[in-house]
């Protein structure tokens, strides 16, 4: 159980601010006449504690009010290019950012919860102890923003006014996440004060990259106090580790959404989008993966885009599933965009109009970037960052640098994204989710599609994804268990977790309840009787897979019932793979539905062992994965480890849809 507000509060303890008049006074003193103006607009006590604190903590010389008025925003734009930390490209309103080679992504080794004596955290996180980050805060956070500004930035996590919104103060030596920030989340200063009361709570961020040299990066932290809500960063600069709206306040709405809010709120590593079907009706979906799965991919291939990273999910009074983006901007990763794949995207990315942060990308003779998989010409030669960079170029062990990080990534407003849905992306009220789905990067396993058949099994579907690393994280290698997708952001126990998982989704409030759906793209070639690597399918595929799910969700298709749950019948498919023009020989379609038994065994031993070693996991997992395996063994029994859709059929009724 998590207990908020327990412990010593570790930024006012070091920063000793604690009353009103205390604030106000280190406000007149070290503001100047215009910032301090701002600042008296905002009367909350708890976020002006924050505040003051934080100055007092970091002592920064200068004090900038970010109110997201075009005048601040457009000199934060210019300090980004003053101070270095972002670098203009050859389009107006493009820049270029670098993060220290050896700090190109999350950097999971070094980012810790905070914890009370006693407290239960993941078993998969690293957590310190509310004494130990104090003694380490106050040894390289004080005074760290000497010589520097600090920007204080009042945002929502939301639209203003939705259930499900969390404002969130981020206070920062960095001018590029600030300017990050601008662009992904809702400056909401002139209704901070009502955001914090309807909410009842404010998050705050402090942030300062102090020298961003390689020698200070083994010091570098990011810690998340989940009692006072607050989280620390320092000597880092990839916005993963430091524009802590996005993750680190991510796993506080985590913790909200488990311990205070279960059963009525989930928070969610989901992208929101949705799909007009026939007749020109909208169907929203919500679809999990890990980082680097393809969840930006998905959320364009929308006719609706809402969000391509988190979601806040909520029952409403009809009993309705809603979301919101917590976010209304993009952080994506831009390996492999490319004009075929992602149009909407590479638009906002080629042409004059948008403004534009890349991150970590090669910069050419030109100032234009580029990156892996942009489907142009590849340059020869240009400045990424590792520095000047060749064709051919390789690194201390020969093996060869390529152009661009696969974690660089493109910072951008969902403004200026072909297919956003504004005013749906911006209402308080959220959009109706009838679909949800679980990814991850499963070489060898799962179908395309399996849709569960109930809440429950659909809950167990998110439990059991397993997925290749991605580099997303520093240091990170192999297969792992992802649960939900979610994982790395789940500060308590997994159990709790799931547990509110279980009660969202079967609650006898959730009166609509969406389609629950396993989806897949990453089936390989080797995996399936031929040879190698090459996925079995392409990026327009997933409109298909998408578009079934669409009338599944609507009753209009049925399906073949299996253990692991329903899969599309071939000629619903095959008429959608028509749709777009792409043929879909039976072959294939028997390639990717037969099921590989062993291989489904194999996952779900894996699970079990791993959920046997988490107390209190609710026995409706295990009861689940039993009956499933009952059901495969003897499958395997009748037909041998490979068993084809045909035999499914004759052992099984198709289900109505
Ligand atoms: C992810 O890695 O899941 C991201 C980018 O969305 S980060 O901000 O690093 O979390
Ligand atoms: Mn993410």
């Amino acid at each position: 159980m998590l207990q908020l507000k327990r412990g010593v509060n570790i930024l006012f303890e070091l920063g000793g601010i604690t009353s009103h008049r205390e604030a106000h006074q280190l406000f007149e003193s070290r503001l100047d006449k215009e910032n301090l103006k701002k600042l008296n607009q905002i009367e909350h006590d708890i976020a002006l504690l924050k505040i003051a604190n934080s100055i007092a903590l970091t002592n920064p010389d200068f004090v900038f009010v970010n109110t997201g008025s075009p005048e601040d925003v457009q000199r934060i734009r210019e300090m980004c290019l003053e101070s270095g930390t972002e670098q203009p490209l050859a389009i107006d309103g493009h820049t270029i950012h670098y993060d220290l080679p050896e700090e190109q992504a999350r950097i999971v080794d070094r980012t810790y919860y905070i914890v009370n004596e006693g407290a239960d955290v993941s078993i998969m996180a690293n957590k310190i102890l509310r004494e130990d980050a104090c003694k380490y805060i106050k040894e390289h956070m004080t005074g760290i923003a000497e010589g520097k500004t600090l920007f204080i930035g009042f945002y929502s996590r939301g639209p203003i006014g939705a259930q499900a919104a969390l404002p969130a103060l981020q206070m920062s030596t960095s001018p590029y996440v600030m300017h990050s920030g601008d662009i992904l989340y809702r400056n909401v200063f002139e209704k901070f004060d009502d955001e914090v009361a309807r909410a009842g709570y404010v998050i705050a961020n402090l942030l300062s990259e102090g020298q961003n040299r390689p020698e200070d990066l083994p010091n570098a932290r990011v810690f998340m106090d989940r009692s006072w809500q607050i989280t620390f960063s320092m000597h880092c600069t990839y916005a993963g580790n430091t524009l802590l709206l996005k993750k680190g306040n991510h796993r506080f709405a985590v913790d909200l959404a488990t311990y205070y809010k279960k059963g009525a709120e989930l928070s969610e590593h989901m992208f929101i989008t949705g799909l007009t079907g026939p007749g020109g009706r909208k169907t929203y979906f919500a679809g999990a993966a890990p980082s680097g799965c393809g969840k930006t991919t998905t959320a364009m291939v929308g006719t609706d885009f809402i969000g391509d990273d988190l979601a806040q999910l909520w029952i409403a009074k009809d009993g309705s599933l809603r979301a919101i983006n917590p976010e209304c901007g993009i952080f994506g990763i831009v390996q492999d965009v490319n004009r075929e794949g992602d149009p909407y995207l590479m638009k906002a990315l080629r042409e004059p109009g948008a403004e534009v942060i890349f991150s970590n990308v090669l910069v050419d003779e030109n100032r234009k970037p580029r990156w892996v998989g942009d489907g142009e010409e590849p340059p020869t030669k240009g400045v990424n960052f590792q520095g000047e960079w060749w064709e051919g170029k390789t690194d201390a062990g020969g093996k060869p640098i390529p152009m661009s990080h696969p974690n660089a990534r493109c910072t951008l407003s969902c403004d200026v994204i072909g297919n956003y849905n504004k005013a749906a992306a911006e209402n308080p009220e959220g959009v109706e989710v009838r679909v949800i789905t679980y990814s991850g990067r499963d070489s060898d396993t799962m179908p395309p599609i399996v849709v569960a058949e109930s809440p429950d099994h659909g809950v167990v579907i998110g439990a059991s994804i397993l997925s290749k690393a991605t580099a997303t994280e520093v240091g990170v290698s192999g297969v792992r268990r992802q649960p939900w997708a979610n994982q790395p952001f789940i500060p308590g126990s997994l159990a709790e977790y799931m547990d509110a998982q279980f009660m969202f989704f079967h609650s006898y409030k959730l009166r609509r309840k969406p389609v629950i759906a396993g989806l897949n793209y990453f089936l390989t070639e080797g995996a399936r009787g031929g040879e190698g690597d090459k996925l079995l399918g392409e990026k327009r595929d997933v409109r298909v897979w998408m578009s079934w799910l669409e009338r599944r969700a609507h009753g209009d298709v049925e399906a073949i019932r299996t253990p692991i749950g329903f899969i599309p019948k071939y000629e619903d498919l095959k008429a959608l793979f028509d749709e777009i023009g792409k043929p879909y020989p039976k072959d294939l379609y028997d390639r990717h539905f037969s099921l590989y038994i062993d291989n489904i065994l194999g996952r779900i031993a894996l699970q079990t062992e791993a959920y046997r070693k988490e107390h209190n996991v609710p026995w409706r997992l295990f009861e689940i994965y039993d009956e499933q395996k009952l059901e495969l063994e003897a499958l395997r029994e009748k037909y041998g480890p490979i068993v084809s859709v045909e035999q499914l059929t004759a052992t099984v009724e198709t289900a109505p849809a």
